[in-house]
């Protein structure tokens, strides 16, 4: 990479609102790969919560139980894995809507905690969890533990334009982001799992190329240029994710551990909705 201009702005809610008074669309425009809120979530907590997951068979190591294949383990409700079955996605939704009522019980709710932020940088919007006119409910954020040899290969999401769900309210925005927060991350020495964010927002050309295999090339190429970002546990970072990102595999016994959600806006809608 020959520029360093496109990097993540790490700063609190005030100092972002004043360079950048509207942060959503400064990321929907590439002025900025990402914004960085460092410690927005206590490391104890953290550290706290995982333990818990552990407690409550909610999170195992893929390598150990059933066939032993690497896979990456959820809790919380996946759009793009359960919207088959609208009926079954808003079923699963209500589970984990149930399930996150206590399952942070002693300990800050890391879900809010993001909800709120969110809304302090949209500070003219609403912010919710995504609902469809009948008031059925998504899921409000979802946990993703990548183990070892696990990773996400590039690709970005956006309901609107790659998805295309056109029956499911989120695809009525024009901006789609997701929000990311550290709960564990995987072996500094490994230096793995640190996601990268390049300034290439969708367009239909890019698809042949979005493959981990040819997508370095295409990038060297064309001259795009990445930011990576590097989180501690606590660490919250906000991304235009209709812009191509990566997670590079894990390499190492530790896993990286995040909360996610995706949201989406549009300048002239009242309303944010937040989902999985
Ligand atoms: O975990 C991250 O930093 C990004 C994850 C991601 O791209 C996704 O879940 O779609
Ligand atoms: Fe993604």
């Amino acid at each position: 990479m020959t520029t360093s201009t496109w990097t993540p702005f790490e700063a609190t809610i005030p100092e972002i609102l004043d360079q950048h008074p509207e942060p959503l669309l400064a990321l929907a425009h590439g002025e900025v790969p990402a914004f960085v809120l460092r410690q927005h979530y206590k490391a104890t907590h953290c550290r706290a919560l995982m333990r818990r997951f552990y407690e409550r068979g909610l999170l195992y190591d893929p390598h150990q139980v059933g066939n032993g294949t690497a896979r990456r383990i959820d809790i919380g409700t996946s759009f793009g894995a359960h919207r088959a079955d609208r009926k079954k996605f808003h079923a699963h939704s209500a589970e984990t809507l149930k399930l996150f009522e206590t399952l942070f019980d002693g300990y800050d709710d890391p879900v809010r905690s993001i909800y709120d932020a969110l809304a302090k940088l949209a500070p003219d919007k609403e912010v919710k969890t995504a609902r469809e006119p009948d008031g059925r409910l998504y899921g409000p954020a979802i946990f993703r533990v990548y183990h070892r040899e696990i990773g996400h290969g590039p690709h970005y999401d956006s309901v609107a334009k790659r998805t295309q769900a056109f029956d499911y309210q989120i695809s009525r925005f024009t901006h789609q982001f997701a929000a990311i927060l550290c709960l564990q991350n995987s072996t500094k020495e490994a230096g793995t799992g640190e996601p990268y964010l390049y300034n290439c927002p969708y367009r239909p050309a890019i698809q042949e190329h979005l493959s981990r295999e040819k997508f370095p090339a295409y990038v060297a190429e064309q001259g795009i240029e990445r930011a990576q970002v590097q989180l501690e546990p606590g660490d919250l970072y906000f991304f235009f994710s209709e812009n191509v990102h990566e997670v590079p595999a894990i390499i190492g016994d530790q896993p990286r551990a995040v909360l996610a959600i995706f949201f989406a806006m549009s300048s002239d809608d009242d309303e944010i909705y937040v989902w999985a």
